[in-house]
């Protein structure tokens, strides 16, 4: 597929997007200054910044626990998103999600969820949606391996190919399922090869290859708006912070993480756009201060944001 010059700049400036605010992030939550758990997805940029770049802000996204760099991707305001990790009322969920329950409609960005697996069962219930009322949009749900070996997974699965909802399942296979790899709890090498046992496309793809996520969910995109059904993309690619901020990693083989640092898919993509004279040094460098300038706005205006008061606890509660 070619990919235009403005394209090429715009999956460039998503992924580092997504990587300045979690590295920012991980600096504040080792200050003290942020309530609650932290699960970042530096290492799987690709992933969210080649999906999220085929999709329209009626789309619809789920994520994960690991879900912030999807946000970010699919277009999601940056101020009241780290508002919300400080638990602040002008956060987008008034401070009451965090960073695990994130949700910003107006952008299609769903829900994040801490249950493994149970975005795909919501996943599916918007896809119908967008299928009995002939929008032609599409839902996106981002899991990761750990997650394919839940009933959720297989079941959505099967309902999605059944009867042939718009979803695009996208696996980001990191290696880990908390502690465990992948080798210890999946029996097959190539989950995507599951699929074929719904009657559904799967593929499996190079997860740090920004272009390749980018193409190929191009192709599932097209697929759910013709009304073809679902699409499982299997993204092979690594984490490199541990489950969870303060996570000692001791589950990890020595020299593994810098094995995958020499293959992190934005130093990957600064090399190809080099290359290809589609950015130089400065141009990058100039987007990446761009970044941090609205990554430190933001954070600003989230140490601005008042604390929520106790009564906000009482509302928006059905009962
Ligand atoms: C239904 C359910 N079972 C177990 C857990 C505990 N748990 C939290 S994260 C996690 C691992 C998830 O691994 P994976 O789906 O590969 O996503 P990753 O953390 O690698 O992004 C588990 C088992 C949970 N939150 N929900």
């Amino acid at each position: 597929m070619k990919i235009s010059k403005d394209l090429k700049t715009d999956l460039y400036k998503r992924m580092v997007r997504q990587r300045t605010f979690e590295d920012e992030t991980t600096k504040i939550f080792a200050g003290g200054e942020m309530p609650g758990f932290l699960h970042l997805s530096q290492g799987e940029d690709a992933v969210a910044a080649g999906t999220c770049a085929n999709l329209d802000l009626e789309d619809a996204i789920y994520t994960t626990h690991r879900g912030h760099g999807c946000i970010i991707a699919k277009g999601a305001n940056l101020k009241p998103m780290m508002a919300e990790l400080f638990g602040r009322i002008d956060g987008c969920c008034k401070g009451r999600a965090g960073s695990m329950h994130f949700a910003d409609v107006k952008t299609g960005c769903m829900g994040s969820n801490g249950i493994v697996g149970e975005g795909m069962r919501l996943a599916i219930g918007t896809a119908f949606a967008q299928k009995y009322k002939k929008t032609k949009n599409v839902t996106a749900v981002f899991f990761g391996e750990g997650a394919t070996g839940t009933g959720a997974f297989h079941e959505s699965f099967n309902m999605a190919a059944t009867l042939k909802l718009p979803v695009i399942f996208v696996c980001s296979i990191n290696l880990y399922a908390q502690m465990t790899h992948k080798s210890v709890h999946i029996a097959v090498e190539n989950v995507a090869d599951r699929a074929a046992g719904y009657g559904a496309p799967g593929v499996t793809i190079d997860g740090n290859d920004v272009e390749l996520v980018y193409s190929e969910v191009a192709k599932a995109v097209k697929h759910a708006r013709d009304g073809k059904g679902p699409y499982l993309i299997e993204c092979k690619t690594y984490r490199h912070h541990g489950h969870f901020e303060g996570d000692p990693c001791n589950y990890r083989p020595e020299g593994e993480l810098e094995k995958w640092l020499k293959k992190d898919p934005i130093v990957l993509y600064e090399k190809k756009l080099k290359k290809e004279g589609v950015l130089d040094v400065k141009a990058m460098q100039t987007i990446r201060e761009a970044t941090q300038k609205e990554i430190d706005e933001a954070v600003a205006f989230a140490r601005k944001s008042p604390q929520p008061d106790v009564e906000e606890l009482y509302k928006d509660i059905f009962a």
